[in-house]
């Protein structure tokens, strides 16, 4: 790499190699533009590289839950699982950046720790941890909804003379929990995926529980080849569908009634019907879960029935059920065993609304009520989300504004892709759009192909910077507000508006208008001639 004195200059820098980095590196590269991609990580595969906890698993259809763009790729690519696993997830990555050529233009290990913008060349120069700098004409942000870790203040956690470890931040040599007295902070979807494998192989388990989740069976099972093939002869059909849908992906509602237009006894069918189909399908029984929380009470009551069925002993069946949110307004989370595993002799739960947290002590965690020993401790408490990488980029715009002061009460950008100040930066899959509330690679797909369109217009006028418009942001960002407001999703303390990380303000971070009105939305911005951008 280059010395400070003669940084290196590119046409764009793409930060992140996960699937938004690597695709919009390919899409780059097929422009002719000179582009580099820097990772902090020492592999791609972004989410999929990091999150290597036991039991990591998407939830999202593995047929939807891949790249389009390629009609050789998606042909030619075979999921095992319905719900893809981590490793194949993994595997899917490296293959990727192999077919299309893409590692001579990543550098892993290369966490950047500073952009700014120089006005004067209409460039941002870009520092590394390692004190390296690069000069872009582009900075385009691919860094994940769910990156930056959240890790919770313990005190005394130093102390503890055990293991800590982070679901995010999980070692890649095997963690060996035979014999092992593990504790669990945390149960979102991480926790919900982690808790019964680590219960099969440690000693003692206990779990520490702040808020209880909901959580549906997913019904994992392996890839049936007649599916698949199926599915492939359509493929492009699935895809196009999938593109409108709101979830981005090719499951829609079940019933386009509301869950009050039916009796009692219907739609406890209907909903029994679901939750034997598995996945997200109890959410998706009635048009309205997601919109009427009397229907959405319906759905939420015969969860809790169901918790009450599966778990024995009454007391923890009761705390296990989630009495403070709507069900699906914080991210639906989807397990294997997770409520059964409770009726194991090997796992407690602790309540930890009814004894906190005090202290990290030398043999464990102490709480109000008790000491907790344990050999090892896993934080499965989630992220920063959304706006944490782009706040800890150290990115400083226009008259040196930073972008985590300006987004100090709540991010402000336009169609989740850019940011007034910031002339040039282009934020994938950033606040205000739907990210990760549809399918990652829906999202990612039209985001990157936006992107795209911006960076290839700037060019065609010869443009040398491109900002949008303060006004277009404001108007934006009280969509996404009007967009969240029609839904539950506000009533829950959820990191989608940033409650789970103390001091953030609490602003509904993403776009949940739908990924198909999304879509259409940016579509007729870039017929309109690029409305609320300026290309200067
Ligand atoms: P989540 O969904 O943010 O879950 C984090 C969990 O950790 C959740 O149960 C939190 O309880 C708990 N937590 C966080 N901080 C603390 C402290 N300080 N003390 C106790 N418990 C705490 O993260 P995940 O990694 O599970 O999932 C993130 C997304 O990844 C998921 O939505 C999918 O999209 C994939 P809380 O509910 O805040 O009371």
């Amino acid at each position: 790499m280059s010395t400070p004195d003669a940084p290196e200059r590119f046409d764009a820098i793409v930060v992140g190699a996960g699937f938004a980095g690597l695709y919009m590196l390919h899409r780059l590269r097929e422009e002719g533009l000179s582009v580099q991609l820097l990772e902090a990580g020492d592999g791609v595969g972004g989410t999929w590289h990091w999150n290597r906890y036991p039991g990591a698993r998407v939830d999202v259809e593995s047929m939807s839950y891949s790249y389009s763009f390629s009609p050789q790729l998606q042909q030619e690519w075979s999921w095992t699982e319905n719900y893809a696993a981590r490793d194949e997830l993994k595997a899917y990555a490296d293959h990727v950046a192999e077919r299309f050529g893409l590692g001579s233009h990543i550098r892993l290990g290369t966490r950047i720790v500073g952009a700014r913008y120089d006005e004067d060349a209409a460039t941002w120069t870009v520092t590394t941890e390692a004190g390296d700098q690069l000069i872009t004409t582009f900075l385009v942000t691919a860094v994940g909804a769910l990156s930056t870790t959240n890790r919770p203040m313990i005190p005394g956690l130093a102390e503890f003379g055990g293991t800590v470890l982070h679901t995010s931040r999980w070692p890649a040599e095997d963690v060996d929990l035979t014999g092992k007295r593990v504790g669990v902070i945390g149960t979102g979807s991480t926790g919900i995926q982690l808790i019964p494998v680590v219960a099969r192989k440690a000693a003692r388990l206990t779990v520490f529980q702040r808020t209880a989740n909901f959580s549906l069976p997913i019904r994992n099972e392996p890839m049936d080849p007649e599916f698949e093939r199926e599915w492939k002869a359509h493929y492009d059909e699935h895809r196009a569908a999938a593109r409108l849908t709101s979830g981005g992906s090719n499951t829609t509602i079940i019933n386009m009634f509301s869950a009050l237009d039916v009796s009692p006894q219907e739609r406890e069918r209907i909903y029994e019907q679901s939750w034997r189909a598995g996945g997200a399908s109890v959410l998706r029984s009635f048009q309205d879960i997601m919109t009427s929380r009397e229907a959405n009470d319906t759905a939420a009551d015969f969860v809790r029935r169901k918790i009450r069925e599966i778990v024995h002993d009454p007391v923890v069946a009761e705390r296990l059920c989630p009495k403070d949110h709507p069900i699906g307004s914080k991210r639906i989370c989807m397990d294997n065993g997770y409520f059964e595993t409770y009726n194991r002799d090997n796992v407690e739960l602790v309540d930890l609304r009814a004894e906190p947290i005090v202290a990290g002590v030398a043999e464990g965690l102490r709480t109000e009520r008790a000491v907790y020993p344990l050999d090892l401790l896993i934080l499965a408490t989630g992220f920063d989300a959304v706006t944490g990488p782009l706040r800890e980029m150290g990115i400083v715009g226009r008259d040196g504004v930073a972008l985590a002061d300006k987004w100090a009460d709540g991010p402000l950008a336009y169609l989740g892709l850019a940011t007034a100040g910031f002339p040039n930066l282009l934020t994938l899959t950033g606040p205000g759009s739907p990210a990760v509330l549809a399918n990652g690679f829906t999202s990612i797909e039209q985001h990157v192909g936006l992107a795209m369109d911006v960076i290839n217009q700037a060019r065609e006028r010869g443009a040398r910077q491109v900002e949008v418009t303060s006004r277009a942001e404001i108007e934006w960002m009280e969509h996404v507000a009007e967009a969240a407001d029609r839904t539950l999703y506000p009533q829950a303390k959820s990191w989608y508006l940033g409650s789970n990380i103390p001091g953030r303000p609490r602003v509904f971070m993403l776009y949940a208008g739908g990924a198909g009105n999304f879509r259409r939305r940016c579509e007729d911005v870039v017929a309109a001639g690029f409305t609320g951008f300026e290309f200067g």
